[in-house]
């Protein structure tokens, strides 16, 4: 039982929350010269003429009164998301503890995954089993159905899955005062093919029995999953051996099959067999892909824009700057919410003439970003914004080729951070740092009292006296508690490497790899 959830209009809806004066006139936003969305008044207004990234000259002309709204900020949208998904998960929890008490069992989850900005995916079918059992009947569609289903036992679960998610838009429109869309069916495409189905603010159940035929006579390229490039790829091998256009899902079937050489063939052109059982189920209407929770914080934090020029090494210097200003403002908010660090830093980037083909490069987190985390005050972010400016320049400039002596023009860059680790206990951290530095501390007491030794060793020698080992000689390594013994360079290359493994300590317990490990880097930084 899952459902697809898409806000109406989404930019626009929520600038409108912000200017209720402009409720009933046609709005648009705008982004870089082009409509990026308009609202349903907009719409209808211009008779379809305001598309999404239609020109805003000529929506101008289709519609003179349109109000424009500058979202260029993402931020408004951003928040609006977190609302919208903080509303969906308080509702699943009472749901979840009403399951719970009932059938008197212990916690079970109904992953909730995002989609983009304003798109979800829930997996009810736990609440739905439940609420079958134990919920209020009469039991009856709620929103609009389409297609049909010779299984009773699923229209019952679907009828109750309607229920549920009219009370869910409800309680998220009560919330947020943002309207939405709903799809509700078996699968992951047929919900995203039902919220699309009546829009705006209504829901759409889409029994599943003659899903095949309907997803058939669909172009490929409308299927949720059916990439640009596969299209692009099975277009070239239509071409080139002479078969009719792929136009419609069914097309692809019908010159595959569902057999195994179809599966061969169609894999030898997708570069994977599994990807090509993917794509022929999902013209076949089938889709068993699950909803993965993506949990309650992102799991990237990225900052991009896309350009018409950028060829000198004085406006990649300004564009970087200005993903940099972004992200580094996001990234001290996301720590005083979830108390987290990245590890990864991502710059990905585009040329002129390469369309959407971009690269990217993943690298460790510069450790500064460690203080703009832990500590406030500009000058840490100054620090942070420096470190991650000299990194992301190196990236260009190492694996896109982005320097002064040579020709270069970007369209587009993003500068992310991700692979987060958490620190929920500061003082446990304060203590581990410490806990290293001492222990740095004593290996460089170690370094100076055997260089002593060693000299002390040498003038003992001549008298042919044995120098036994200092205590200090024989300090652990704080990760794993082996005795390792070498110079402090030695002996940092071991604790390193213990970090990186996740090695255990004398008591079983893994440490906290990456964050130990941006300890030691910043340890080095400070030396
Ligand atoms: P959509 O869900 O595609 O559109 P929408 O929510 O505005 O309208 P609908 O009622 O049809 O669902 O996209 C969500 C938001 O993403 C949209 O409000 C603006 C933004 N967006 C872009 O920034 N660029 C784009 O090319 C598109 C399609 C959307
Ligand atoms: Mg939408």
């Amino acid at each position: 039982m899952i459902v697809a959830l898409d806000l109406d209009c989404f930019y626009a809806s929520v600038a409108i929350r912000a200017r209720p004066h402009l409720k009933d006139k046609p709005v648009v936003i705008v982004q870089k010269h082009l409509c990026v969305t308009s609202n349903y008044v907009a719409r209808q207004r211009a008779h379809g003429a305001v598309q999404k990234m239609t020109p805003v000259s000529k929506a101008k002309a289709a519609c003179p009164d349109l109000v424009l709204i500058d979202g260029s900020d993402l931020t408004p949208f951003r928040e609006a998301n977190q609302q919208v998904v903080a509303s969906i998960r308080e509702w699943l929890a009472e749901k979840i503890a009403l399951a719970c008490t009932r059938e008197s069992t212990g916690s079970f989850q109904c992953p909730c995954q995002k989609l983009g900005f304003d798109e979800v995916f829930i997996d009810l079918s736990r609440i739905v089993q439940s609420e079958m059992e134990f919920g209020k009947r009469p039991w009856r569609f709620e929103g609009h159905v389409f297609g049909r289903t010779d299984d009773d036992d699923e229209r019952r679960l679907l009828m109750i899955a309607s229920q549920l998610v009219k009370e869910l838009r409800d309680r998220i429109i009560a919330d947020t005062k943002l309207g939405l869309c709903a799809g509700i069916s078996t699968s992951k495409l047929l919900a995203k093919l039902a919220v699309n189905m009546h829009k705006p603010n209504d829901q759409t159940i889409f029994l599943p029995s003659d899903a095949a035929r309907y997803v058939g006579a669909l172009p490929p390229r409308s299927l949720p999953g059916f990439g640009h490039a596969t299209g692009m790829k099975l277009e070239d091998w239509a071409n080139r051996n002479g078969r009719n256009e792929l136009k419609f899902a069914r097309d692809i079937v019908q010159n595959f099959g569902m057999t195994s050489e179809g599966l061969v063939s169609l894999g030898k052109i997708l570069g994977s067999k599994d990807y090509a059982r993917k794509i022929l189920a999902l013209c076949h209407g089938e889709d068993d892909a699950p909803v993965v929770d993506s949990g309650t914080a992102y799991k990237s934090i990225t900052s991009m824009d896309s350009f018409r020029k950028c060829d000198t090494m004085e406006s990649v210097r300004a564009r970087v700057n200005e993903r940099l200003d972004d992200l580094v403002t996001r990234l001290r908010k996301d720590w005083e919410v979830n108390k987290r660090r990245p590890r990864t830093l991502t710059v990905g980037y585009r040329f002129k003439g390469n369309g959407f083909h971009g690269s990217a490069r993943a690298v460790p987190m510069p450790c500064e970003i460690v203080s703009l985390c832990s500590k406030n005050g500009a000058h840490v972010k100054k620090a942070a914004f420096s470190a991650l400016q000299t990194a992301s320049l190196r990236i260009l400039a190492e694996h896109a080729g982005v320097a002064a002596s040579k020709q270069f023009d970007l369209t587009w860059i993003s500068i992310g951070a991700s692979n987060f680790s958490k620190c929920a206990d500061l003082e446990k951290e304060k203590q581990d740092n410490l806990t290293l530095a001492n222990f740095f501390e004593s290996r460089s007491q170690v370094d100076q009292d055997q260089r002593a030794q060693h000299r002390k060793r040498k003038t003992q020698e001549h008298d042919n006296v044995q120098v036994s080992k200092t205590e200090a000689d024989t300090t652990p390594c704080p990760v794993c508690g082996e005795v390792t013994l070498g110079n402090l360079r030695e002996i940092t290359a071991h604790v390193d490497l213990c970090l990186r493994r996740g090695a255990k300590n004398k008591t079983g317990k893994k440490r906290r790899t990456s964050a130990n490990t941006l300890r030691v880097d910043s340890f080095f930084s400070k030396q």
